[in-house]
Order: C-alpha cells, then structure tokens, then sequence
C-alpha cells in the first residue's frame, strides 16, 4: 500500500484530495502537510505535518519518517499573488518543486506536479491549444509552471524521478475557497450569488477560460498516478478541462437556478492581462487516450451540485 505526502494540504485543492486519498487509501496511508496549523476547531482525520517545502530539512524528515513513496506537491502562490509577489511566488514554486524533487530522487518517490493554464502565453494558439505547443507565458506563475513542467522531465529522464502532473483549468469548488487565483470569480460567483442575489465580477463578461469541478480534478489526478506508466507518451504536463466558459455564461446558468441573480463588472486590470494571455480551450485528447480522462460535470451539472451543496451552509441575507 502507498504512503503519500500531500504538501499544501490545508488549500482548495489539497483539502478535497487529502479526504479522497483517504478514503481509497486508508486515513493512515496519507499525511497532509501544510506550511500553517490546522485551523483550530477542524480535526484531521489522519496524520498531520507542519511541512514547509522550502525547508528541504523539513521535507526529508517527513518523508524518511513515514516511509513516503508518492508525493502529491500542491505548495505554491496562485497567478495573482504570484503577480503581485513575484520574487516569493519563484522562491516557493521553484524552490519548494526542487526540494520535492531531490528528496523524491533520494527517497524513490514518485511525485505529481500540478501545471496550469497559466504555463501558456499569448503567443500560444487560443482555441483547443494543443498538448505540445508554444509556452511563453508572460506571468512569473507561469514562469514557474513551464520551469516546473521542464525540472520534472529532468528529474525523470535524467535520474528515474516517476513525476507526472496535469495542466489544470479554474478549479471550482464548493468545499475549500481558492485564495490568489484568476479563475476565482468561477467560485466567488456562487457565494455572493446565494447570499446577496448579486456578484462584482472583475474579469470582463467574454473573459473565456477552462474550468472543471473539483470532483473531475481530484479524480484526474488520482487516476493519472495510478496509470500504468507503459501506457504514458507525455507522462507529464497533460492538459486537462471540462469546459470553457465566460462570466457571462456562468452568470447565465446561475440566474437560471437563483431568482434574481445579478451580475455586474468591475475590472481589475491585473487579473484581466493574467485572464487575457491563458488559452480559450485546451485540447484534452493526450490525457484522453493515455490514462482514460473522462470529466463527468459539464457546465449545468456542475451548477446544479454546486448550488444544491452551498444552499446547506448559505442562506440569503435578508434585505
Ligand atoms: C489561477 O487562477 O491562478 C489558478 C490556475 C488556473 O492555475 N486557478
């Protein structure tokens, strides 16, 4: 049975893979680590470490003492952040990717490494954007994303490091908010939108972006571990998505389930560039016929879950 380290575990993606790994795994096959404490009052159902991935004396300690053998490495600043801090985002994107890296090369472990959109520029073809294309992004996170995609098929060609990974989309969530992203708005729309009938959106309306659900990503990832590596021409870097979407459209589906949604659009020019250099559609067809991906929510199922879900915990404000 594997033993699996997930860094950055207390953020929107860790959160909701840690409990699928569980779940398929066992509680005790799986340590979540994170650079802060679980916040007090949340329990964690398995093993805790206070790992920070740019300490490598950290990392080789858990990884030594929990016999690791699969490193899921989520550790890292969102493009926004990563714009608005650029030398930190290159301090822990590269340097926690390294140190995740070299342990795995002295450990034997294999690694999943999470690229994104954002390893795209604007020189990259726009519409169904191949899996092997231009790669010029224009933003130190993707900076980092495309250097992080090149260090891993070093550490795999050059030294047998079993590291693989995904480009993914905007990840939308009802679980875990995301924090620093540009794709964030995908996921703030539905809170305001139960709560206040109303969303600022600081992209423009015809902003378009790939996005999947949660439950598509955390299952793309764990299949993309588990996949025989015989059957892998790419093994890294694949692109994934479950839909392109703009603000508008999103804000469409979302009046149709809640009367009187409004949206309105304040644009942060920032966010609008990052938005404005990522591709409009990925091509998929890579991770289709080499591991089997195959996302189950397309824009108005994932809707529906996320409104039936967030209702529990939202109730509108009274006006
Ligand atoms: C972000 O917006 O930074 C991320 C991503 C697409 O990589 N959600």
């Amino acid at each position: 049975m594997r033993k699996i380290l997930v860094t950055g575990a207390l953020g929107q993606i860790g959160s909701d893979l840690v409990t699928a790994l569980r779940q398929r795994y066992g509680d005790e096959h799986v340590i979540a680590s994170d650079i802060r404490m679980i916040p007090s009052g949340q329990d964690s159902e398995g093993p805790f470490e206070l790992v920070d991935c740019t300490s490598p004396h950290q990392l080789h300690e858990v990884v030594r003492r929990h016999g690791v053998d699969l490193i899921y490495h989520l550790g890292a600043l969102l493009s926004a952040t990563a714009e608005e801090k650029p030398q930190i985002a290159w301090a822990v994107n590269m340097g926690g990717l390294y140190n995740v890296l070299e342990v795995a090369r002295q450990y034997d472990c294999a690694v999943y490494f999470p690229s994104s959109i954002g390893a795209f520029g604007p020189s990259t073809p726009l519409d169904q954007t191949p899996q092997d294309t231009i790669q010029r992004p224009t933003t130190m996170y993707g900076v980092t994303k495309v250097s992080g995609e090149l260090l891993c098929d070093y550490y795999a060609s050059r030294f047998g490091v079993d590291a693989r990974g995904l480009r993914l989309p905007g990840l939308i969530s009802h679980s875990s908010p995301p924090g620093g992203g540009t794709t964030d708005y995908a996921v703030d729309i539905f809170r305001q939108a139960l709560r206040y009938q109303h969303y600022t959106c600081y992209l423009r309306p015809d902003s378009r972006l790939d996005m999947m659900y949660m439950p598509d990503a955390i299952q793309a990832m764990i299949a993309l571990m588990e996949a025989d590596a015989a059957s892998l021409v790419h093994r890294n870097a694949f692109n994934v998505s479950a839909m392109s979407i703009t603000p508008a459209e999103l804000a469409d589906a979302i009046a149709k389930r809640i009367d009187g949604f409004q949206i309105e659009y304040e644009v942060d020019p920032v966010r609008q560039s990052i938005a404005d250099s990522w591709p409009n559609s990925l091509d998929v067809s890579a991770a289709r016929a080499e591991w089997g991906f195959a996302p189950e929510y397309d824009l108005a199922a994932m809707c529906d879950d996320m409104i039936e879900k967030l209702s529990h915990e939202i109730t509108p404000a009274s006006r």
